[in-house]
């Protein structure tokens, strides 16, 4: 299960509103035969991919696979039939499949004569599909709000400049992140102030060869020549979400089949996402460094006395370079 969990969790590929799913097949005397992993809406399942690998070795064979295997035609076929047609004697698997559409794989198999058990790495395999799993729960994307803040909570300077807040090792470990989110989202005035490219790029500075969306929210237009509209190789278009509204601009991404956004905008879109009670993550950044002045990394949130602070709970520290990583989770 465990090679099962890291062939799903195979970076860079598009998944669009699909899990993360691997599966290894293992002959009778506990061989490997056969892997595959699932890449993308629209492409063959996790457990046909393996099967295709094996070709007949799978006759007889244990499929070990990260999720229930779906019993439904939805872009592609029931992968209980394609296991059942290739012989596939027994089936172990991490979590049920939590999608109604998809559901019922296991009790299909099972009254077919497959032996089945569930459960196996459930946690782990939750954990690498948190973003589906959040979509199918509340039908909107899985919102990481990033933050890179001096001691004293500022994100840019006086006069407004705001690069290197945090290192370099803070810088890298962001692109890290950003390349598990399927989205990257901005406000218009990032765009306006700061002209970021918005790419996915590896310790080198080279970019990766699957992009994130680059999508930008917010009323006013965009400089034609703003580098984030200029193509990158494996980024789709970036999409400017022309409204105000938090949760038209989740609702509309969640419908273009994306399931992580990942927020690096500015106070203002900072504020806005908290107001809507969006926010599902905080990864901030905190430099050792003073400004005694400047830009907050939030706008005003309405917070007039301690007692309403805003105070989410925390979920690791770590210590990145001379910066320290904050994982926090909102209590709602
Ligand atoms: C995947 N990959 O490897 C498995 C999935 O309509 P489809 O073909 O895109 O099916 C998507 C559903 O199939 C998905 O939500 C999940 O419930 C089930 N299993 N899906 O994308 C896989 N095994
Ligand atoms: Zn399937």
């Amino acid at each position: 299960m465990d090679r099962a969990l890291s062939l799903a969790a195979t970076p860079g590929v598009p998944l669009g509103p699909n899990p993360r799913v691997g599966c290894v097949l293992l002959s009778a005397d506990g061989e490997v035969v056969g892997e595959g992993y699932h890449r993308g809406a629209g492409t063959p399942h996790a457990e046909v991919d393996a099967l295709a690998a094996a070709g007949a070795a799978a006759s007889g064979a244990t499929a070990v696979v990260t999720l229930e295997p779906c019993d439904h035609t939805g872009r592609t076929g029931p992968c209980t039939q394609a296991l059942l047609a290739a012989g596939v004697r027994r089936v172990v698997h991490a979590m049920s499949d939590p999608n109604p559409l998809a559901a019922g794989g296991a009790a299909t198999l099972r009254a077919a004569g497959v032996e089945v058990s569930g459960g196996l790495a459930e946690a782990e395999a939750r954990a690498l599909n948190r973003a589906w799993l959040h979509g199918l729960t509340h039908a909107r994307p899985f919102v990481t709000w990033k933050l890179a803040a001096t001691l004293d909570g500022r994100s840019a300077a006086a006069d407004g400049t705001s690069r290197w807040v945090s290192g370099p090792e803070s810088r890298l470990d962001t692109h890290r992140l950003r390349a598990e989110a399927d989205t990257m989202l901005v406000g218009t005035s990032t765009i306006l102030v700061d002209d970021p490219l918005l790419t996915v790029r590896d310790a080198h500075g080279a970019p990766l060869p699957h992009q994130p969306l680059r999508a930008v929210m917010g009323l006013r237009d965009l400089p034609a020549d703003a580098r984030v509209l200029q193509p990158v190789p494996g980024a789709p278009d970036t999409l400017h979400l022309r409204t105000r509204d938090v949760h038209g601009a989740l609702a509309a991404l969640y419908d273009a089949g994306r399931r992580h956004v990942f927020c690096e905008g500015g106070p203002t879109l900072a504020a806005a996402l908290w107001e809507a009670d969006v926010v599902d993550e905080v990864v901030c950044y905190t430099a050792p460094m003073l400004l005694g002045a400047g830009r907050s990394a939030v706008a005003d949130l309405g917070v007039t006395t301690i007692a309403d602070a805003v105070r989410p709970e925390v979920v690791d520290v770590t210590r990145v370079g001379d910066d320290v990583r904050w994982t926090l989770r909102p209590r709602r």
